[in-house]
């Protein structure tokens, strides 16, 4: 499966396939490359660190991969995901640097003589803050390496089409302005949408190619229409997808195409034991058949831009998606760190080049859990949320806050996400009632956003759940087993739904991932975060069918 954009004139070299393979612990500073012996066969997307022989190393994952492209030609290497440090060598000459396992980067390979191309990938997953302020271990997660999403070379005519965005004027007549990135003389653009006859592309002052959908269906989660746009410049092509749909916030509700939307779904890290984040075509089906089962209409890509191929699937099958660039848990002496701040910068504007066209995406967020309590925060912040709205003034920005009345940037945000854990992280060690404190929490913050003149942005529960070991039974239906995750979470969403009041709720978490392999791990129990309502293999917990008649019911009742 190639997710959107699709280029249809280039000649594409497809590179998902076995690779050649070496692991090893040295400093890539330490080693030459050239020779390199390379003993093994991995394909590419892997998390090499989820395979067997690899599995928990931490070192250089380094592929290698011969090629053969048109002489004479340049071309770009597209790279969905590598990390959590890549570098990137062809012939032996280093031509790129990325950091952060989960954004895309491409690399234009310049024209050679020879049509036969080597193509080295140095992936590092070590840990080390002034390289990759992005990725730390004390994250709630497992953070694997290798070049995690797919990867392929097209070849480039001497003008290529970038990129193009499409802009929504007027969802409703089909309104819409084309944004076009592009070496190409614009005046030889002509464009066609949905296989209509290609018209010439007519600017207006800003540089915008003006355009009306001949057929302008619209998309919503119940009817999920796409149209596609394809711009020709004679030489080179780009097809995008897009949906017709506006996404606002008023009174306190999410509207999508002016209507009231609830937003019922999860939490989802994109893992799994054998795969880790290297997901294939058919566990994103698999997932989303599971949370469509459930009656979801909603996804929080938990906590890094999901795969693309993921985000075409939401836009054909109708999920809802909080979209948000990697954080967890950072603190002061990150917000006051320049080159932390500007890798957040890099990364979340990444995403959104990138996803912009995907009409699921309804919110970008940023900096999960971030302590939000001290001035210390505000200019990372506020950075962050003025690039966003800057990028894309089309969508509400928002990010997951645990610490709710004392978080001092809410105002920065359009929708306000708490993620909380009453009935589990107590700060009653002594109450055999844990549960009894769910509901009042919930109170609670609504009251205590009224107070602070807040309850006109949408509220929605960006996280809220319980651990349970799958399996697990006990008569006392107490912490980890079964039951108790899943009373709490009936509890949970028999209020969300009920009450006008709260927007929407992302349940944490999808299924069980893995985490901390250290002392971390204590609170874990195997090493894994088990508030999954499936666990890792997406085998279900006794919530499963619980959740599954609280949001069918809600969606049938509409
Ligand atoms: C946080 C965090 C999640 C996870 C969760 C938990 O809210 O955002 O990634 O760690 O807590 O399970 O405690």
């Amino acid at each position: 499966m190639k997710a959107y954009p699709h280029f249809p004139k280039r000649k594409i070299v497809d590179l998902n396939t076995l690779w050649d393979f070496k692991f090893i612990e040295a400093d890539l500073k330490d080693i030459k490359l050239s020779e390199i012996c390379y003993e093994d066969r991995i394909p590419v997307p892997s998390a090499f660190d989820a395979l067997p022989a690899y599995a928990g190393k931490r070192g250089l994952g380094i592929y290698r991969y011969q090629t053969e492209v048109s002489s004479g030609k340049k071309s770009v290497l597209k790279i969905g995901g590598a990390g959590m440090i890549c570098d990137v060598y062809v012939d032996g000459k280093h031509l790129a640097h990325h950091i952060g396992t989960y954004t895309p980067f491409e690399i234009i390979i310049p024209k050679s003589k020879k049509s036969a191309r080597e193509i080295v990938i140095v992936t590092d997953n070590r840990y080390n803050f002034e390289k990759c302020p992005l990725q730390e271990n004390f994250f709630d997660f497992y953070n694997y390496g290798g070049i995690i999403r797919q990867v392929w070379l097209e070849e480039l005519p001497e003008s290529p089409i970038t990129q193009a965005y499409v802009l929504i004027d007027d969802y409703e007549a089909g309104e819409i302005r084309i944004r076009v990135k592009s070496d190409c003389d614009l005046d030889t653009l002509s464009y066609s949408i949905d296989g209509d006859e290609f018209l010439p592309a007519e600017f207006n002052e800003d540089g915008d190619i003006v355009a009306t959908v001949p057929d302008p269906t619209l998309w919503s989660h119940e009817a999920p229409n796409l149209h596609i746009l394809t711009l020709d410049s004679g030489s080179d092509a780009i097809e995008v997808r897009f949906g017709l749909r506006k996404v606002a916030t008023e009174n306190g509700q999410i509207q999508l195409n002016d209507e009231p939307v609830k937003l019922l779904g999860y939490c989802r890290h994109e893992v799994h034991p054998s795969y880790g984040p290297a997901l294939p075509d058919m566990q994103l089906v698999y997932d989303l058949q599971l949370l469509k089962e459930m009656g979801c209409n909603f996804v929080r890509g938990s906590h890094y831009q999901q795969d693309p191929r993921f985000l075409d699937l939401c836009d054909e099958q109708g999920f809802l998606v909080f979209s948000e660039s990697m954080g967890w848990g950072q603190q002061e002496r990150h917000f006051t760190d320049e080159n932390f701040i500007q890798a957040q910068l890099t990364q979340t504007e990444a995403m959104i080049r990138s996803d912009f066209n995907h009409p699921s995406i309804i919110m970008w967020g940023f900096l999960n859990e971030g302590d939000t309590t001290g001035e210390f925060a505000r200019d990372c912040y506020t950075r962050l949320a003025e690039m966003i709205r800057f990028l894309d003034p089309s969508r509400p920005v928002t990010y997951a806050s645990n610490k709710h009345a004392d978080d001092l940037m809410l105002e920065l945000c359009d929708i306000i996400s708490f993620n909380i854990y009453p009935g589990w992280y107590s700060g009653d060690r002594e109450s055999e009632n844990v549960i009894g404190e769910v509901l009042p929490s919930i109170e609670k913050h609504l009251a205590d956003m009224k107070k602070r003149g807040l309850s006109d942005k949408p509220f929605i529960i960006s996280e809220i759940g319980a651990g349970a070991i799958y399996g697990w039974h006990d008569p006392l239906n107490g912490v980890w087993t079964e039951e108790y995750q899943s009373e709490l979470l009936q509890l949970v969403c028999r209020k969300v739904v009920s009450d006008d009041r709260i927007a929407g709720v992302a349940l944490w978490q999808f299924c069980d991932g893995r985490t901390y392999q250290g002392a971390g791990a204590l609170a874990r129990p195997r090493a894994f975060n088990n508030k999954g309502t499936l666990d890792e293999y997406r085998r279900p917990k006794a919530a499963f069918k619980e959740v599954k008649k609280i949001f069918n019911d809600y969606k049938e009742s509409k």
